[in-house]
């Protein structure tokens, strides 16, 4: 079709106009938006399934995802919704995607649930939660942006309750229900998180904006989920930017965090680091004051839930199994080029069981059970030990690039640990790691895994342990790192070491330190100190695909590592579906 001179000039000024309208941090790509992707693969022709998409991972047929939205359990069914681009596989034309489990690891895509129709959201629909009321309907509500570019917040409620997927969804007319008041940043006032009832009676939830540099966490508060009104004072802010999809929630250190709400936590997403922190404290109903525990960094240095690629999450309450279950969003490394080329872009990352640690001292992550009726084939070692400097292939698995491994090590001889360089004293655990990668040699460890490896070992992603000794009488420093630096042999991509340092005393685990990880394609994500730590990376290998994929165990230290469990299972795919009728009952 042949594009008029005119119709270009209409389209320009549209395309212009767009990215003008309150584009948050996102790289915004008018021309390419509403290019439309590669849907169906087989359908133009290409029948080589794409070797870097995810087999268990949740994400769409194909086009952009980012944040987990308004995910809920109710009746029976859990719900998730994730900001959605309709057209194409970069951002823009953002609708509520929708779709719907029995069991959290197959899903049945439905309709967009909800897409602009109205004044107050004719620009776009932005991330937000649910909340079910008292007589069991649920409400969502989420930021639509207006006709003049400010960011308002809305309800919207299902349609039909008698449909048990709630396809559809509508918005009253007496929207928007949260407006910026004066004083608010209206191109900064987003992201409205599940509402919670106090002793008195009245609803709250909390809003992310920023006044110039200070991020905050704004209190509103409702009688009737309808009328709104901010309370007197905020409940959190810091310095740090704007602060970008707030979770809010009680947590225990039973994984069914319901009952003893014995702290409540805050956590935000920065939107000038891409990068989420929390902290957990007292929440007075009464007074309305959220005051986070003194031994917590509350701010770029604070505790994550995941030390990689992990952004925008969101946590919901599972009454069918009494857990709380968080859901974040992992974004591509490779080029916007690449992912229209794909054809999709974005994944979520595995639910998490999340709940207090039993010292009190940081939340546990696990992945939810269901993840394990994927399980295939199983590859058992035990007590194998690993000599410093030597590395074996995990053989047996039909398909390693799409593989649940969950390994126990034990640093054999602590004493040889290298003493940890006074120089990195306050340095975050990224830095160390970028100077201490995978191929270079330590005391005790680099120990890990090598995953997504070719045969010839020049493509692999290192995840891994180096334990340093503390200072003075200080315990043993032990850091858990993925370094992707050499997964691939294209050179275009984003390619960080991610690291965190683990909270135990190795010493009084006779050396030992577990690790889990998921492996999926171009996905990356593990699980270190039986869920203390997680780090998520997407790296894309060329050779390392499919079934030319390889599993490695590496101790590339000068003191000997066993390996005294190793299991390793081969996963089948999750179903995804756009039919109903598929859905697993
Ligand atoms: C309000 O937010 C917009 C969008 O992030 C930003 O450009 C502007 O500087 C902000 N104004 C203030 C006062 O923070
Ligand atoms: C792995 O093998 C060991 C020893 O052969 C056995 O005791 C253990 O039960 C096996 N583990 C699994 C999960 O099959
Ligand atoms: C994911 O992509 C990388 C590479 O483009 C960026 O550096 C990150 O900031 C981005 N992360 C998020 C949460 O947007």
């Amino acid at each position: 079709m042949a594009i008029g001179a005119r119709t270009w000039v209409v389209f320009l000024l549209l395309a212009l106009l767009s990215s003008s309208v309150a584009e948050a941090s996102h790289r915004v790509f008018p021309d390419l938006q509403s290019l439309d992707a590669v849907a169906d693969r087989a359908a133009v022709g290409v029948d080589d399934p794409d070797p870097l998409r995810t087999g268990f991972h949740f994400q769409p047929p194909s086009h952009w995802i980012n944040d987990p939205n308004g995910v809920m359990y109710y009746k029976g069914v859990y719900h998730l919704f994730y900001q959605y681009n309709p057209k194409a596989a970069v951002w823009g034309n953002i609708v509520w995607a929708h779709a719907v489990s029995t069991d959290l690891v197959n899903w049945v895509t439905l309709q967009p649930a909800i897409y602009p129709t109205a004044p107050f959201d004719v620009n776009g629909c932005w991330s937000g939660s649910a909340t079910v009321l008292p007589d069991s309907t649920p409400a969502i509500m989420y930021t639509g942006i207006d006709g003049d570019g400010l960011q308002v917040q809305n309800v919207a409620y299902p349609k039909d309750l008698s449909d048990p997927y709630l396809r559809e969804w509508v918005k009253p007319d007496y929207n928007p229900v949260i407006a910026p008041n004066a004083g608010v940043n209206a191109t900064a006032f987003r992201d409205p998180t599940t509402a919670w009832r106090g002793p008195d009676g009245l609803w709250r939830l909390v809003i992310g904006t920023k006044d110039n540099h200070r991020g905050l966490a704004v209190l509103y508060r409702s009688r009737d989920f309808k009328r709104w009104a901010p309370a007197r004072r905020v409940l959190h802010y810091g310095d740090t930017g704007m602060w970008e999809c707030p979770d809010f929630y009680p947590v225990s250190t039973s994984p069914g965090a319901v009952l003893g709400d014995v702290k409540h936590v805050l956590k935000v997403s920065l939107d000038l680091t891409r990068f989420e922190y929390y902290t957990f404290g007292a929440y007075d109903h009464a007074t309305e004051t959220y005051v986070p525990d003194a031994a917590l960094a509350d701010g770029n240095d604070g505790l994550r839930y995941d030390y990689g690629n992990f952004y925008a999450s969101k946590t919901f309450l599972d009454q069918a199994k009494q857990r709380r279950i968080l859901w974040g969003w992992a974004n591509e490394s490779d080029s916007t080029e690449d992912d229209v080329r794909k054809g999709w872009a974005g994944v979520q990352a595995i639910p998490r069981k999340i709940w207090l640690a039993l010292d009190g001292k940081q939340l546990m992550q696990w992945p939810v059970a269901e993840v394990e009726s994927l399980r295939g084939n199983h590859v058992n070692i035990t007590d194998r030990l690993v000599e410093a400097g030597s590395y074996f292939e995990v053989q047996g698995l039909m398909s390693p690039a799409q593989a649940d491994v969950e390994v126990s090590f034990a640093a054999m001889d602590l004493d040889k640990a290298e003493p940890f360089d006074p120089a990195w004293r306050g340095a975050d655990a990224q830095t160390v790691c970028a100077a201490q990668g995978a191929d270079v040699k330590g005391g005790v460890g680099p120990f890990g895994l090598w995953v997504l490896a070719s045969d010839e070992l020049k493509e692999r992603t290192a995840v891994f342990f180096r334990v340093f000794k503390g200072e003075g009488d200080g315990k043993h420093v032990v850091l858990m790192c993925n370094d992707p630096s050499r997964s691939s042999y294209a050179d275009h991509l984003y390619k960080p070491t991610f690291a965190g340092f683990i909270d135990v005393d190795i010493t009084k685990t006779g050396g030992k330190i577990p690790l889990r990880t998921l492996i999926d394609h171009s996905m990356v994500e593990s699980f270190g100190g039986h869920g203390r730590m997680s780090i998520l990376s997407r790296v894309y290998p060329t050779k390392a695909v499919g079934d030319k994929a390889r599993l490695y165990v590496f101790n590339h230290g000068d003191s000997d590592v066993k390996v005294t469990h190793l299991n390793a299972y081969d996963m089948r795919s999750a179903k995804i579906s756009n039919h109903i009728d598929q859905l697993t009952r």
